[in-house]
């Protein structure tokens, strides 16, 4: 089974047709979603709607509690699948790569990461300004820790773990950025990237601030110090557009 974690906050428009694209993605494979949801809007409700409809979901509200990453540490305590994926809810990552990840996950990857930065991938034509924010939070991520530098779009919120590396890992993320603290923590020997193309926002606001900045970069000096995996025994793959296409369709086939 694959557990999908989806934190969520103010995102009562988005919920639904990301469940149907989820289940159309993910054809006959088991899977839950897990929303974590810290909304004071109607998204619960909305959620809560859909599960007495569709079976695969769940939802574990926290009243008066705040914060994406610890929102998704939650909901990796709660996932029983064998593989665990992050993702946000406002389809900017589009839920088809749900089966690239699950493709590299059975190709024996201990993690699959999504990527807009190899060839296949795209950033969805992001403005200016917001390429300069990520080129730099990319940058300057890969400058403090070193097992972050042969992945190419490490610090995005889209990727698919075992969980059973996540079992015995300490996260304890402040803020935003929950993949740098999974590959930092956790035993990741076999990393493999997909190409994907990101997508605007359709529905809802951007949560994005000045403070989640400074946060991300005290947590990679937290990781720097304390990160357990220092990318001295990580191997980094990529599938290109078309070895991807071949992987799914053979999984498709099955
Ligand atoms: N549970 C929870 N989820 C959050 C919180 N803040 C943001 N999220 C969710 O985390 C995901 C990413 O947040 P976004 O605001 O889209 O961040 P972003 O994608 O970096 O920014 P944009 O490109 O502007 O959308 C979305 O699904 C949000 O609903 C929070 O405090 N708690
Ligand atoms: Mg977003």
């Amino acid at each position: 089974m694959i557990s999908i974690v989806v934190p969520t906050f103010n995102e009562k428009g988005n919920i639904n047709p990301l469940l149907e694209r989820i289940d159309k993605a993910l054809p006959g494979i088991d899977y839950e979603v897990i929303f974590v949801d810290d909304s004071n809007d109607d998204t619960p409700e909305v959620i809560k709607q859909a599960t007495e409809t569709n079976k695969h979901v769940v939802l574990h509200h926290r009243e008066n509690e705040k914060g994406l990453a610890t929102a998704v540490v939650k909901g990796f305590k709660l996932a029983k699948g064998d593989f665990v994926a992050c993702m946000d809810a406002d389809l900017q990552h589009p839920p088809e790569v749900l089966l690239d990840m699950y493709a590299a996950m059975l190709a024996h990857a201990d993690m699959a990461i999504p990527s807009r930065l190899i060839p296949g991938g795209s950033d969805g034509g992001l403005d200016i300004i917001r390429k300069i924010i990520s080129g730099s939070a990319r940058y300057i991520a890969k400058i403090i820790l070193p097992c972050l530098r042969p992945i190419s779009d490490p610090t995005s919120g889209l990727f698919m773990v075992r969980r059973e590396l996540l079992e015995d890992a300490d996260l304890n993320p402040i803020g935003w950025k929950i993949m740098v603290e999974v590959i930092s923590q956790c035993n990741v020997k076999k990393i493999l990237e997909t190409p994907y193309s990101f997508h605007d926002r359709e529905s809802g606001e951007s949560k994005i601030s000045l403070k989640v900045s400074f946060e991300f970069i005290q947590q990679l000096f937290n990781l720097r110090f304390n990160g357990k995996n220092d990318g001295k025994n990580m191997k980094v793959a990529r599938w290109s557009p078309s070895k991807l296409a071949e992987k799914k369709a053979k999984l498709t086939a099955e």
